[in-house]
């Protein structure tokens, strides 16, 4: 005898009725999918800085033109190195949208490059990321189109053979997609990428360098810097901000090789969205984010101060250039940090605690 009850039976008809509901959600989903989506232009951001807040809630399309510029630029003081760039920067542009958004993407190559490029980007679901669509020749232009389904702060990356070699020449960049109830709001929003980068010379030699393929197979950089070169965020480059105010930095790697271990010195990220992704950790001194993966760290610059941005595997950061500056200023606030309070003589023998009175 059949039992009503039947668990499976109990499922059946629940299914059938999801179905039925499901089915009415999906037709009023589809009259607003129909509606002709408004087109935007992508306003695409150099570091250290990221495009505005998107504020809009409903999905658009968004047109990004990003073109591939093979440039000499300064590595370190007195050293040159031919980067490969998207938008003339290492990282390369910032680009901005929203989840839900169908995205028309230009690729251009200038005249003046040498080799062809392409685009994966970590934020398309599809074949290559884009970089099957997206083989450029010098002088051309390729598109496609994506729609982002996931937020999150993704890599986009060059994936033109030899791939390492591309990225290792500067050839990546950020795309961050927005939730549909957007980010809550901060003061300031920063945009910082690692990389690893592989020169003939040694740390220093001055003049144009040459990519060393031989170091990079054997993940031996001879500079590990932010934001392409060292002392890109330093002196008049610091990034700054006022006590007070919060802070939010769009972290991310390029590799090609190293694993970076992120910190601030003096700060502790309120927040992390480890790996770029949808859910936070609160409380954390130092983010570990992956070649080819990001970050978003948030925290509050309570007091002022020159805030050191490090990978604290140390020895690269004060020998090889992952060493950058956040300059707060305003009003000190003994209650959470005094500076020194003495510097006077150790007494020996003078019991601890009592040396100084
Ligand atoms: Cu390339």
């Amino acid at each position: 005898m059949k039992r009503l009850h039947h668990p499976f039976a109990a499922c059946a008809l629940a299914g059938a009725i999801a179905a039925a509901f499901a089915g009415n959600a999906f037709a009023a989903k589809k009259d607003v999918a129909d509606a002709p989506l408004e087109t935007i232009q992508a306003v695409l951001t150099a570091p250290p800085f990221a495009p505005p807040p998107i504020t809009r809630k409903t999905p658009a399309h968004v047109v990004v033109d990003l073109e591939m510029v093979e440039k000499d630029m300064r590595m370190a003081d007195g050293v040159t190195y031919n980067y490969w760039t998207f938008g003339g920067t290492v990282p390369g542009s910032f680009i901005r949208v929203r989840k839900g958004d169908t995205v028309e993407f230009k690729l251009k190559n200038h005249h003046s490059s040498h080799f062809s490029h392409n685009i994966d980007l970590h934020a398309v679901t599809g074949q290559g990321g884009g970089a099957e669509a997206t083989f450029t020749l010098p002088g051309k232009e390729t598109q496609f189109t994506f729609k982002a389904l996931n937020p999150g702060l993704y890599i986009y990356h060059c994936a033109m053979a030899p791939v390492g070699m591309h990225i290792a020449n500067g050839m990546y960049g950020l795309i961050l997609v927005e939730p549909e109830e957007g980010m809550e709001p901060v003061d300031k929003e920063f945009y910082v990428v690692q990389g690893d980068f592989y020169t003939e010379g040694a740390h220093g030699e001055p003049g144009l360098q040459p990519f060393s393929l031989e170091k990079a197979i054997e993940e031996h950089p001879t500079y590990v810097v932010f934001n392409g070169s060292v002392d890109s965020l330093q002196g008049d480059k610091a990034l700054t901000a006022k006590a007070g105010e919060k802070i939010r930095i769009f972290v991310g790697n390029g590799g090609p090789n190293l694993v970076s271990s992120f910190h601030v010195i003096g700060e502790i990220f309120d927040k992390v969205y480890t790996e770029g992704g949808s859910k936070y950790q609160e409380n954390v001194q130092t983010t570990l984010v992956p070649a080819g993966g990001s970050a978003i760290v948030e925290f509050k610059a309570d007091v002022p101060g020159n805030f050191v941005l490090v990978d604290h595997s140390i020895f690269r950061t004060f020998h090889k250039g992952s060493l950058g500056i956040l300059k707060v200023e305003g009003e000190k606030n003994p209650e959470i940090y005094t500076g020194q309070q003495h510097d006077i003589d150790y007494k020996e023998g003078v019991p601890q605690g009592s040396q100084h009175k």
